[in-house]
Parts: structure tokens; sequence; C-alpha cells
């Protein structure tokens, strides 16, 4: 699913009523909006709080306020609405995650032949801050190397990272600890319950956040405040 059509009969919705999953930043409960704000204030008000949810949408944060017919109902919306959300911010996650590993292969391709050599591969990991001895960076340079033409494409360059990087220690924390559907990130929220659940230890969400900034190395995840398998290694 791609996007939300309003189709009830009801003409409180004026305009367009059909809404890209993309553009809701947030799913809210209650009169947390402007809108509801002024609802909550108003004498005539015949709502019920529980009832109501509202979906902040696109860069500008507009609210699209709505009421269920039950607070049964709304927490149904609600529910389908957070993992609609969550799963499609994680298969974009996956998509800029993708691009910022062909980003690094472009720059990485110091003779422009859209391929990546041993020595270019060993530059690369050098300025991505990764440490691996050269006779373990070989043999996977080579297991990566598919049609063993002794140089990396771009798929087999992002396959080679993956398998750099793979801690399944790190994968099962992530596993555990997301609240989100086969999400591949922590946030800040989700961190502080593997801190306190697995390490023992009591961090704010504040600290939560920053030590997300200080650990998460790509720029899609740091904006967001999510936590890949990646930097998540860089704290483990
Ligand atoms: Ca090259
Ligand atoms: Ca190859």
């Amino acid at each position: 699913m791609t996007a939300l059509k309003y189709t009830d009969s009801h003409k409180w919705i004026k305009g367009n009523c059909s809404f890209p999953i993309a553009d809701i930043q947030e799913v809210r409960t209650g009169w947390n909006t402007a809108i509801f704000d002024s609802v909550a204030k108003s004498s005539s008000n015949a709502l019920d709080e529980r009832q109501c949810f509202s979906l902040v949408m696109g860069n500008n944060y507009v609210t699209l306020d709505l009421a269920a017919d039950s607070p049964e109902t709304r927490d149904r919306w609600v529910a389908a609405l957070q993992t609609l959300v969550k799963r499609h911010t994680s298969a974009s996650l996956k998509k800029q995650h993708y691009l910022y590993l062909k980003e690094h292969f472009i720059k990485a391709d110091s003779d422009k032949n859209k391929r990546l050599g041993f020595d270019e591969i060993q530059s690369l990991l050098k300025q991505m801050n990764i440490s691996i001895d050269k006779k373990n960076a070989k043999r996977m340079f080579e297991r990566a190397d598919k049609n063993r033409n002794g140089n990396l494409d771009v798929v087999e360059f992002v396959d080679f990272y993956e398998r750099l990087l793979v801690r399944p220690d790190i994968d099962q924390i992530i596993t555990s600890f997301t609240a989100a559907d086969d999400a591949n990130f922590l946030d800040a929220v989700d961190l502080q319950r593997f801190l306190q659940q697995s390490q023992k230890v009591e961090f704010s969400l504040d600290d939560c956040r920053m030590l997300i900034n200080n650990h998460e190395v790509q720029p899609t995840f740091k904006k967001e405040g999510f936590l890949s398998s990646d930097g998540l290694s860089r704290y483990c």
C-alpha cells in the first residue's frame, strides 16, 4: 500500500482525499493538534477524545484531524497506520542505504571503470573507518566477487559491505528490540529498552537520542534518529 484514500460520504475533508503514506510524519492519538486544542476549549464540543486521532502530514506538518465512531475503531486505525508508516520508513531507509553505499562506490572508483579493485576497496575501508586485516579483507573480497573477474561491481560491493558488517548478535538485538515489523533499526525508545533490559543501565530518551547521533554513520538514519546495525555495532 502506498496511499490512503478517504471515501466516506462525509464532506468535511475538502479537496484532495488521497494521501501518500510517505507523507505521514506521525500518527497522534487524542487531542494533540491545534485543531483539536480548539475543540477541547469549545463548550459545545460533543467529541470524545478517545475517538480522536490526527495524521501529521508532509514537511509543513499539516494535520488531518479525525474522529472514529468508537475508541476501539480509533485504536485499530492508529495501530494499522503506525505499522504502515514504520514499514514504509523501513523500506525507504533500505533504499537510502543502497544509495549511500553507491555514492561511496562511485567516489572510491578512482580509475572510473565502474568496478572496484582490491586496492580501491582497501582505500575505501580506511576512509569509512572500518578496520579489518588485509588477509580477511581479501578473503571477503574474493567471496563477494561472484563472477571472479577480480573486481567488485556495485551489487557485489553492497554484498561485500554488508557481509563485512554482519554481526549476528547485533542483528539479534535489532530484531528483539525494534518496535516495528521487519525494521532494520532502533529508535530512541527501542534503544532505551535495550539498554534497560540487556545492559541494566538507565538512559533518558535524550541520552539515547544523543547516543544515536554520536554513533550512527548513515546520514539518512541519523537524520531520522534511527540507529542501524552499523551504528549499533560501533556502540557495542
Ligand atoms: Ca575502479
Ligand atoms: Ca566481479
